[in-house]
C-alpha cells in the first residue's frame, strides 16, 4: 500500500521532479537504447520548422509526431568541427577555445589543441563506461567527403565504428560526371567558390552501398544484431552538406521553375556586421546559380529525410522498438543567400539554429514543441539524465530533461553560440532567449532582433532605446572570460602530416 501511494505521488509530481522521474525510470527499467542521429549542415527548411515553400520532408514530420521538437536550439559554434566537439564532449567553445574548423587531423587532435579537452570523456565513451555497447558510423566528429583521412574522430571512444574511423565517409561518395549542360554546369567554370566543383549541385548515381545510404545500411545491421547490452548507436549523415549531389529522383521533387528563393533583402547587411563572405553570393548571382543551388539543397534535404525514414522503419521493426531514445540534431544551420551568405560561419539565427528532436519512451511529450532556448552542449547532460547516468564534470551545459517531459516549462536560460571570425582574434557571441536574439562582435558592434516581429532578422534594433533593458538583460548571458581561440596542434601525434 505504502509503495502504491508512493508510486501515485511519484507519477503526479511535476516540475523539478521531472529529471528525478527520468532518472528513476531509467533506473528501474531495462536501460533504454539510444539512437543518436547527427545531420550535417541541415537548417530550418524542414517542414516541422520553418517549412521552406515546397519542401518535402515527411520523415521529419513523422519524427516530430513522436518526439519533442526544440524550435529554439542553437549550435555552440557555427562550423562543423567546433560544433561537433562541443556536442561530443559537452564542453562549450568559450571553455575549450575551439571556435573554428581546424583541418589536417588524423584522430582526436582537439585533445592537444585544448588543455581542457585533454582528458574529456566523449559521450559515446561515457555510455560505454556505463554498460552500453557504443557504436558509430558516418560523420560524427568532423570530416569531409573530399579530405581523405582528415578526421577528428576518437576511435577509442567506441566499441566499434563503421569502416575506417579515421576516414569514415570519403570512400562512400562518387562524384558525378560533369557534363557541360545548362542544367548542371552553367556557370560552373572559371573562378568559383571552392575548387573542383565542391560548391555545386548535380544529380549523381548512387548505388545502394554508397552515400548516406551505406551508413544507414550499417546502422540497420546494428539495430538487428543480438546483444545483451543496451545500444548507443550514433549515425552521422553527411547530406545536405555540399556538394549537393544526390540521385535524380530527389531533384525531380523540385522542378527548378517551382523553386523559391529564401526571403531576403538586398540592403539587409546595411545595418548588420559583414560576414566577410559576400563574394560567394556575388558569384552565385552573377552566374545565375541561385535557384539551381537552392534546388540542390532541397533535393539533398529530401534525400536525407528518406534516410531518416529508413532508420525509423528499421527501428520500429527491430527488437529495439519502444525501448529506444531518439535524439536528432544537426551541427548548425545554413544560409542559401540570406544576408548574402552561403553555408554557415555567422551568428544569425539562420546559421545557428538547428533542428533538435528528442524522443524518450514513456517520458517525452511526443508531438509537442518547445521554444526553450537550448545550446547543443545541453545534449550531453540531457542524455545522461534521461539514461540515468551521472554527468561528467567537464560538461558546461544544462540538462533539458525537464523540457522533454514538460515542453511548456521554459526556464530562464539563454542559448550561447560563439565564433571567431576570420581566423583570429577574440570570439563573437550570439544569444537567444524566447523572443530576442542579441549578437556582440569582437569589435563591439551589436545586433538585436525581435524574432517575434521579424523572423528573418532584417531589422537591427540594437540602438533602439526602448529595447536597452532587453539588450542589457541579454548581455548578462555573455561569457565572462571566454577561452582564447586555439589553432591546430601541429606537434600532436594526431596531426595528419605525421601519418602520411
Ligand atoms: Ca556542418
Ligand atoms: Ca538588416
Amino acid at each position: 500500500m505504502g509503495l502504491k501511494l508512493a508510486l501515485i505521488a511519484f507519477l503526479f509530481c511535476s516540475g523539478l521532479c521531472g529529471a528525478v522521474r527520468a532518472e528513476s525510470f531509467a533506473g528501474t527499467s531495462p536501460r533504454l537504447n539510444v539512437l543518436f542521429i547527427a545531420i550535417d549542415d541541415l537548417n530550418d527548411y524542414i517542414s516541422p520548422l520553418d517549412h521552406h515553400p515546397g519542401i518535402r520532408t515527411p520523415n521529419f514530420e513523422r519524427l516530430a509526431r513522436r518526439s519533442v521538437l526544440f524550435t529554439n536550439a542553437h549550435c555552440a559554434a557555427p562550423a562543423c568541427h567546433p560544433s561537433r566537439v562541443a556536442v561530443m564532449t559537452g564542453v562549450h567553445p568559450t571553455r575549450s577555445g575551439i571556435y573554428r574548423n581546424l583541418f589536417g587531423a588524423h584522430g582526436p587532435r582537439w585533445r592537444h589543441e585544448s588543455p581542457v579537452l585533454e582528458d574529456a570523456i566523449v559521450l559515446s565513451q561515457h555510455f560505454r563506461d556505463h554498460g552500453y555497447r557504443a557504436v558509430g558510423g558516418g560523420k560524427i566528429f568532423h570530416t569531409l567527403q573530399w579530405t581523405k583521412g582528415d578526421s577528428q574522430n576518437d576511435p577509442t571512444a567506441w566499441d566499434a565504428y563503421r569502416g575506417d574511423p579515421l576516414d569514415p565517409i570519403s570512400a562512400d561518395w562518387p562524384r558525378p560526371a560533369f557534363i557541360k549542360t545548362k542544367d548542371q554546369n552553367d556557370g560552373f567554370t572559371g573562378r568559383r567558390p571552392l575548387n573542383n566543383f565542391y560548391f555545386g549541385a548535380a544529380p549523381v548515381e548512387l548505388k545502394a552501398e554508397q552515400g548516406d545510404g551505406a551508413v544507414v545500411d550499417w546502422a540497420i545491421e546494428q539495430m538487428s544484431a543480438e546483444t545483451t547490452q543496451p545500444l548507443f548507436l550514433a549515425v552521422g549523415l553527411f547530406r545536405p552538406h555540399i556538394p549537393w549531389e544526390v540521385p535524380q529522383e530527389w531533384f525531380d521533387l523540385y522542378p527548378e521553375s517551382e523553386v523559391q528563393l529564401p526571403e531576403y533583402r538586398d540592403d539587409d547587411l546595411d545595418d548588420a556586421h559583414s560576414h566577410g563572405r559576400e563574394a560567394w553570393h556575388r558569384w552565385v548571382v552573377e552566374n545565375n546559380q541561385w535557384k539551381h543551388l537552392v534546388r540542390g539543397y532541397l533535393a539533398s534535404v529530401s534525400y536525407v529525410d528518406h534516410q531518416l525514414g529508413r532508420l525509423l522503419d528499421r527501428l520500429d521493426a527491430s527488437p529495439l522498438a519502444g525501448k529506444t531514445m531518439i535524439v536528432l540534431w544537426t551541427d548548425h544551420g545554413f544560409h542559401l543567400g540570406e544576408k548574402q551568405n552561403w553555408e554557415k560561419f555567422a551568428l544569425w539565427e539562420q546559421t545557428t539554429r538547428t533542428p533538435l528532436f528528442i524522443h524518450v519512451p514513456g517520458i517525452s511529450q511526443d508531438g509537442a514543441r518547445t521554444n526553450q532556448p537550448a545550446t547543443l552542449t545541453d545534449l550531453y547532460p540531457t542524455l545522461c539524465d534521461l539514461a540515468g547516468l551521472p554527468t561528467p564534470p567537464q560538461c558546461t551545459g544544462k540538462s533539458l530533461a525537464i523540457q522533454v517531459e514538460h515542453p511548456d516549462q521554459i526556464d530562464e536560460r539563454t542559448s550561447l553560440t560563439s565564433f571567431v571570425f576570420g581566423g583570429g582574434g577574440k570570439p563573437a557571441h550570439g544569444i537567444s532567449d524566447t523572443r530576442y536574439r542579441y549578437i556582440l562582435y569582437a569589435d563591439g558592434f551589436e545586433e538585436l532582433y525581435d524574432l517575434q516581429q521579424d523572423r528573418n532578422e532584417f531589422q537591427n534594433l540594437a540602438s533602439d532605446p526602448k529595447l536597452s533593458d532587453t539588450k542589457n538583460r541579454l548581455r548578462q548571458s555573455l561569457p565572462e572570460n571566454p577561452a582564447a581561440n586555439v589553432g591546430p596542434a601541429v606537434d600532436s601525434p594526431y596531426h595528419r602530416a605525421r601519418n602520411r
